[in-house]
């Protein structure tokens, strides 16, 4: 079994959660396709870089995120920043010939996403963009019945991602509401999470229509730092602007003739990760809640009519990715166990030489489709979304 060397960059909220995937990949799934070694990670300073190292278990350490990607030991770079460093990283790794795997979304427009894409397509390497959501059990589960043909032919998709923790005016204006860092707001950070679960359960889309609104124009200043996602109030400080959208709402149309509709917010009090979709088929219907993740509900046509109705399947061994997991139905999926089977999965096909999804092309299509929406909700107008050519019907 090869061992194949991490350099990370960032040691926020996301390095905390790939430090574990990479220490607990091997735990849950044996013989591990490789070893993750977590060998450098790299923070904005020397001290938070090595406090990085420190808590999560890295040999070494940097302030100088190039160093990373330019040790010959380095196999695999990962990047956990704030989007606006994503492309340069990216581009710079897949250079030096480095497997890549970077969060979501991919980049903050089309068109730096599609400067990442060209950097990798002929580099001969493994790049996987992190959008872990559609490696919960139960979505994977649905993706299953759905290839099965359980639910017959698709009719819609209703997805919703709804969080509440910048609903409070004085959280503070963290990266995640600055246009220039983020790209945009609800919509590149949330929303495409229900995107890339959609492309993944319908199909491609075709085209959107759509509202972004901003409800809280002004925050009190942050200057730089990881964000608190609405766990430290502002104060009565200075304020600035925030210039990216706290909400957005679009209708889609699917390239296979499906329709549907995704709603995305971090402004809806009471909600937390209410990420959720209901899918109706000509012969059935699934739905799904993260909050409830070990469960799918699903509804079969041909169930005799005295019995038709939702049932609940909780996830467990006889499901997807249920070898490595735990041995009995709901004992308890969590947001550790995505990151550990996609870790899990982008070993795999480094170690067996195979491309993986979603990849570079998936997360350039949801940026392609981010800015339809982005121009729909400009034009207030329907508005066709291109498709990445390797991703043509
Ligand atoms: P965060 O704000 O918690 O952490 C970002 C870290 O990057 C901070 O510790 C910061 O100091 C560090 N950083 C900033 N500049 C750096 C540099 N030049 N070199 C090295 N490190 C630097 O952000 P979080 O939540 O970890 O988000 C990071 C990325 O992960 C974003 O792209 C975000 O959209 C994505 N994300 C994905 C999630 C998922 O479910 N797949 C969940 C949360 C975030
Ligand atoms: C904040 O909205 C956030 O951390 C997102 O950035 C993640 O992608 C999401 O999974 C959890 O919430």
């Amino acid at each position: 079994m090869k061992n194949l060397n991490v350099g990370l960059i960032g040691g926020g909220f996301m390095g905390k959660a790939h430090s574990l995937a990479y220490s607990a990949m091997p735990m849950f799934f044996w013989p591990a396709p490789a070893m993750p070694v977590r060998k450098t990670i790299a923070e904005a300073t020397e001290d938070l870089a090595a406090e990085a190292a420190r808590r999560f278990g890295f040999e070494q350490s940097t302030s100088d995120w190039r160093k990373v990607v330019e040790d010959p030991e380095i196999d695999v770079v990962d990047i956990a920043t704030p989007n606006h460093l994503h492309a340069e990283i990216a581009i710079a790794a897949a250079q030096a010939g480095k497997h890549i795997i970077c969060e979501k979304p991919l980049a903050r427009t089309g068109e730096e996403s599609k400067a990442m894409y060209d950097a990798v397509k002929d580099a001969g390497i493994v790049h996987m963009v992190a959008f872990n959501y559609r490696r919960t059990p139960a979505v994977a589960l649905a993706k299953k019945y759905i290839e099965e043909g359980a639910i017959g032919r698709i009719l819609n998709f209703r997805g919703t991602y709804l969080q509440d923790w910048s609903a409070d005016p004085n959280s503070p204006l963290s990266w995640r509401f600055q246009k220039s860092v983020a790209g945009s707001g609800a919509l590149g950070d949330i929303a495409t999470h229900v995107i890339d679960m959609a492309r993944y359960l319908v199909g491609e889309f075709a085209s959107v229509n759509s509202i972004l609104s901003t409800w809280i124009p002004d925050r009190p200043l942050q200057s730089g730092g990881a964000d608190a996602l609405g766990n430290v109030r502002g104060g009565d400080g200075p304020r600035g602007d925030v210039d990216v959208d706290d909400e957005v709402m679009t209708m889609v149309r699917f390239a296979n003739g499906a329709v549907g509709s995704i709603e995305a917010t971090r402004n809806g009090w009471g909600r937390n990760n209410f990420i959720t979709f209901e899918i109706h088929g000509t012969e059935g219907s699934i739905v799904f809640n993260y909050e409830r993740r070990d469960e799918l509900q699903v509804c079969f046509a041909n169930d005799g009519g005295d019995r038709r109705g939702f049932r609940t399947v909780y996830t467990g061994p006889a499901h997807p990715y249920g070898d490595g997991l735990w041995p009995i139905p709901a004992l308890g999926i969590g947001y550790g166990e995505t990151k550990i089977i996609e870790a899990h999965d982008f070993f795999k096909a480094i170690a067996e030489g195979t491309s993986v999804s979603p990849n570079f092309a998936d997360g350039y299509q949801t940026a392609l489709i981010d800015d339809a929406i982005v121009a729909s909700a400009e034009k207030d107008a329907w508005v066709d979304v291109p498709r990445v050519a390797e991703l043509a019907d």
